[in-house]
């Protein structure tokens, strides 16, 4: 009797992908180098929350940390901006379809250096959009220069020592209004992927600073990005656990052990203490405690602020839901007596 051999099939989530449908091409930086990971965690968080890479569009601006959204999804929109200008281009974007998903990966010379003013914008404006810094505390790009987010007195390869303080970019989104602010490393697998899988879930500005050590530069003794460094200065917050919307899982905990926190969609944040004074949605309470790390020289990771209530930007101006590409000019177009007002107006 023949015999029948039956070819495994792969797994798929929720919406029937197999993970093969999130990746991106092959990459071209270091091997080695800590965004490669930050990508292979972006692909695992969209695979399991069923994201469909049709649904989302990928922005970056100029280094090799930018170069990532070429890494994951490609069957994604994407668009590789001019340096530090991303925030622009994906705040027209988020207005002219809010149907799309939003992601933006960005250095940390990119932010913090030549686009921190535009930062600066995107984050009081509550856009709904994930931002990621693959923060290595260097230009990798152009080969190793200090960048803003470099901690006073870390020392470069040359030995140049740097004498400026850094800008902390996670006290900075806090202060400007984003929602959703944490920051991980990129060597720590289980934190970053509940952190990624809680920023699909939010509807409003994540931002996300993850500390990406940039092996061609900045691992040696003295740099304070690198993966030995922050295998003794990381000082996690909390333990960061997530379950989606579509799992209910009942999670066993006594009372005052875990703060939680219900996002949009009904997922839930479960945010395991490690302190028992920290709430992540009192902001001043977290400014307080990261400018205490900072301080003391330890790196704090976690969520360290969250507010599921504030109405992000498309909801504050009324944008229609519809993209805009969609609608008819009877619409779009006001008529010549609305025109005829505004001219009477002008008179
Ligand atoms: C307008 C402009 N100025 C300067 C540069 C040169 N440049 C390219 S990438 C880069 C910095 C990238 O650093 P970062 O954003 O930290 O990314 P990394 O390479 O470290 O991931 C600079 C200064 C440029 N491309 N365009
Ligand atoms: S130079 Fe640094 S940041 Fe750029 S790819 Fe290599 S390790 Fe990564
Ligand atoms: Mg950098």
């Amino acid at each position: 009797m023949a015999t029948t051999t039956q070819t495994p099939q792969p797994k798929t989530n929720r919406i029937g992908l197999s993970v093969l449908d999130y990746k991106g091409g092959k990459t071209t930086l270091c091997a080695g180098c800590g965004h490669n990971a930050i990508s292979e965690r972006i692909i695992e968080a969209m695979y399991e929350m069923g994201v469909k890479p049709e649904r989302l569009a990928k922005f970056s601006g100029i280094g090799c940390s930018s170069k990532s959204p070429a890494y994951f999804m490609s069957r994604s929109h994407s668009f590789n901006a001019v340096h530090g200008r991303m925030p622009a281009i994906a705040t027209g974007a988020a207005l002219a379809n809010g149907k799309l998903m939003s992601i933006g990966v960005s250095g940390d010379g990119d932010t913090a250096s030549i686009g921190i003013g535009q930062f600066m914008h995107l984050m009081r404006r509550n856009l709904p959009m994930i931002y990621i810094i693959e923060d290595n505390g260097v230009y990798g790009l152009t080969k190793g220069q200090f960048s803003a987010t470099a901690d006073l007195g870390s020392k470069l390869k040359t030995g140049v020592i740097n004498d400026l303080p850094p800008i902390d970019t996670c006290a900075l989104a806090i202060k400007l209004g984003a929602t959703f602010v944490g920051r991980s490393f990129s060597g720590d697998k289980k934190q970053l992927s509940a952190m990624l899988k809680a920023a699909i879930a939010h509807n409003g500005t994540v931002m996300l600073d993850v500390i990406s050590p940039c092996v061609t530069f900045n691992d040696h003794e003295g740099s304070t990005k690198s993966y030995k460094f922050m295998k003794d200065h990381d000082e996690p917050i909390h333990e960061v656990s997530f379950v989606p919307s579509f799992e209910s899982i009942d999670v066993d905990y006594s009372e005052g052990e875990i703060a939680e926190v219900t996002m949009h969609d009904g997922s839930r944040l479960l945010l395991r203490k490690l302190e028992e004074s920290y709430d992540p949605t009192d902001e001043g309470r977290a400014l307080l405690r990261m400018h205490q790390a900072h301080e003391k020289g330890e790196v704090l990771t976690g969520v360290f602020y969250v507010n599921t209530k504030k109405p992000n930007f498309l909801e504050m101006l009324n944008v229609v839901d519809e993209p805009l590409t969609t609608l008819p000019q009877s619409v779009t177009r006001p008529g010549k007596e609305v025109l005829e007002t505004v001219m009477d107006e002008l008179r």
